[in-house]
């Protein structure tokens, strides 16, 4: 057996504006790293989007624009390349949320898993893209995630990273995904001990909605969502935010990292840049994996076809 103790950090960073050069935003990104590192962390976790402010706030009609947004190919080379050389040198692994565009033209909201060697472990596509392909009218902020990117095309794919740095079966999803169980149980299936979040959550809610959302009810439904699946899936849950004003728009701050209990270890205390620092043991995911949520004596998929079967709720008569 590998490593199964280690410290994580938690990297929540405050908003990044439109018009900063991507190349200071990676220098800031390799700061908090390096500093996640000077701690003893060996895994730094980054939010949704690390790279650029949330663009899909906005129509945008030139593509110029547009892909300015974007990473296309490899991510470990370009612009990205000294956050992947301070792993490999620190040590230091880590979860980094950006906009993907593929050599043959596709658009995904992406992150990565990267190990302390500087590889690529793992990617993620996500699948829960909120809300419209068309803007609103009337509204100042807009919500066009759908119109951006799309549908993640991935699943949700459990991976283990290599023994010598952190011996565990690990899961990713980004913002919106973590209000869907389906997702986590999914990757619970295959025996997930940790999952990794990133999110940007506005605070008010509008776009969505038509109407202001109070913060508090949206940190509330945040926390709900990353406290209730670890606990029914017995797993550690990492959820970090982008937060504070981003581009004259509030995101929600609230980083936080939950136990298997579904009791959180850490939580955030600003709406900026702030590292929150765990230790992890993965072997405290054992006891709720064989006794509470020991899913092949307790399950019941036979009564679960509904799941997999249908996909808006219909109502009886
Ligand atoms: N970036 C997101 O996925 N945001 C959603 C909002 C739009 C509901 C979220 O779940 O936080």
């Amino acid at each position: 057996m590998g490593i199964r103790k280690f410290k994580l950090a938690a990297v929540q960073i405050g908003g990044i504006q439109r018009a900063t050069p991507k190349e200071e935003t990676v220098q800031r990104l390799c700061k908090l790293l390096n500093e996640s590192a000077d701690n003893g962390a060996t895994l730094a976790v980054f939010p949704e989007l690390s790279l650029t402010s949330f663009f899909p706030r906005w129509l945008i009609e030139d593509q110029e624009e547009i892909d300015s947004f974007f990473e296309k190919g490899d991510i470990s080379k370009g612009v990205v390349k000294p956050l992947f050389d301070a792993a490999k040198e620190r040590g230091c692994g880590f979860v980094l949320g950006y906009a993907e565009l593929t050599d043959d033209g596709h658009r995904f909201n992406t992150c990565v898993l990267v190990d302390n060697q500087g590889q690529v472990v793992q990617k993620y596509r996500k699948a829960h893209l909120p809300g419209y392909v068309e803007p609103t009218e009337g509204i100042k902020w807009q919500q066009l995630e759908k119109k951006y990117f799309e549908y993640g095309d991935l699943g949700f794919p459990a991976f283990r990273p290599n023994k010598e740095w952190i011996d565990g079966i690990m899961g990713m999803l980004i913002c919106n995904d973590r209000r869907w169980p389906e997702a986590w149980r999914v990757y619970a299936l295959q025996g997930m001990e940790i999952c990794f979040n990133g999110y940007n959550t506005t605070a008010d809610g509008t776009a969505l909605f038509n109407k202001v959302e109070n913060k508090e009810v949206r940190m509330y439904h945040s926390d709900l969502s990353t406290k209730s699946n670890a606990y029914c899936n017995s797993c550690f849950a990492v959820s970090v935010a982008k937060c504070g004003v981003e581009d004259d728009q509030e995101l929600i701050a609230g980083s936080l990292i939950v136990d298997p209990n579904g009791l959180v270890i850490a939580q955030a205390k600003t709406e900026g840049d702030e590292i929150l620092y765990a230790d992890i043991d993965l072997d405290e995911t054992i006891s709720g994996k064989q006794k509470m949520f020991d899913f092949s004596r307790h399950r019941r998929p036979e009564l679960y076809g509904r799941l997999v079967s249908q996909k808006g709720a219909i109502p009886i008569e």
